[in-house]
């Protein structure tokens, strides 16, 4: 029985991701034993953030509790959590996170040939507030790891070779893809284990939903307002689309692979970059869509294709489902 099959049969993360490797001869492992520190990772920042209101862990960096021990923000905690695990998996040589002003270099004794790009905790203006936030990460290979420099950092998300989430969200959702389709993974609490229940997500190819922080529309240029207005007041005799926006992007783009529609963070007069930084935001999910099926655009070109001057660079973007993604491409005069 199929039903029973599923019961008993569990696919672990683990276990899908060794399959994956087994396709390639050449494969060590590496990446598997990779995965696990970062699943590790998000088992740990997904119990914080269950506990956070109970356990206070939520207070400016440095303040103190009533025990007079020092406390720290969620995020702070999550990415020396990251850090450790990733570190300590003994297959990276070069780590860069949101949290860190400079990429890390992984002490030779434990150097392997992964870099992680990595933001730990994303959308943390929602910790207070009990909305979903989550850890988002890229993963290339350097090609000398005994001698990795911030070239091996600064290539284009196409030359990723995993990418994923991990959304702390009414339940923990790992979403990966490792350049075969996007697979979605859920957390049993009652095992500890991540369990494959989305297999190979495909973003529509058209939504009924647009995604932005319309706050900004005064800065916008002229092709995101025409967009805008069109998702509003569609002069082709198509409904109108429904506007959500939690604030928190792994929310907003999980929902958009799911549901499908436009997800944006534009660039504006204030900031003609967006918000969005390129290596840890922008190609980690811009490989996400594309491998679900979708595409992502900068307002120029190809997400994908952009090449990163420096490790916090932004960018402008606008991915989901390819259908959405072609008219804001034409609005902007861009074509395949
Ligand atoms: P953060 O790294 O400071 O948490 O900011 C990133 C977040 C994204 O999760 C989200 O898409 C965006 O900021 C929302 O920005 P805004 O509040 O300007 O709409
Ligand atoms: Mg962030």
């Amino acid at each position: 029985h199929a039903a029973d099959a599923q019961r008993t049969d569990l696919m672990t993360i683990t276990r899908f991701v060794l399959n994956e490797q087994s396709k390639h001869p050449e494969a060590r492992g590496d990446l598997t034993i990779l995965l696990n520190h970062i699943v590790l990772g998000c088992k740990f920042v997904c119990s914080s953030v269950s506990k956070a209101g109970l356990a206070k862990l939520i207070g400016l960096a440095g303040e103190t509790n009533v025990q007079g021990e020092e406390q720290k923000k969620l995020d702070v905690l999550s990415n020396q959590v990251f850090v450790k695990a990733l570190t300590s998996s003994g297959r990276t040589c070069i780590l860069v996170s949101e949290e860190d002003e400079e990429a890390i270099f992984v002490e030779s004794s434990k150097r392997g040939r992964y870099i992680v790009v990595f933001d730990p905790l994303d959308g943390s203006s929602n910790i207070d507030c009990g909305v979903s936030i989550g850890t988002i990460f890229g993963i290339y290979v350097a090609k000398d790891k005994q001698n990795p420099s911030l070239e091996d950092v600064l290539r284009p998300g196409n030359k990723m070779v995993a990418a994923g989430y991990c959304m702390y969200g009414s339940s923990c959702m790992l979403v990966l893809s490792t350049g075969n389709g996007v697979n979605g993974f859920t957390l049993d609490p009652s095992l500890g284990e991540f369990i494959l229940t989305h297999s190979n997500i495909k973003i529509p190819q058209k939504g009924k939903i647009y995604s932005v922080n319309e706050g900004n529309a005064q800065n916008w240029d002229e092709q995101t307002t025409k967009y805008v207005e069109k998702c509003k007041f569609p002069q082709d005799g198509s409904s109108p689309k429904s506007l959500r926006y939690i604030g928190s992007m792994v929310a907003d783009v999980h929902r958009t692979l799911l549901y499908g529609g436009m997800f944006m963070y534009p660039a504006d007069k204030k900031s003609p970059n967006g918000k969005l930084r390129v290596l840890y935001e922008v190609f980690p999910m811009s490989y996400l869509v594309e491998q679900a099926g979708g595409q992502a655009f900068t307002g120029k070109q190809r997400a994908l294709d952009l090449v990163p001057n420096k490790i916090h660079e932004r960018s402008p973007v606008f991915l989901g489902s390819y259908d959405d993604v072609e008219e804001i491409k034409q609005l902007y005069g861009v074509k395949n």
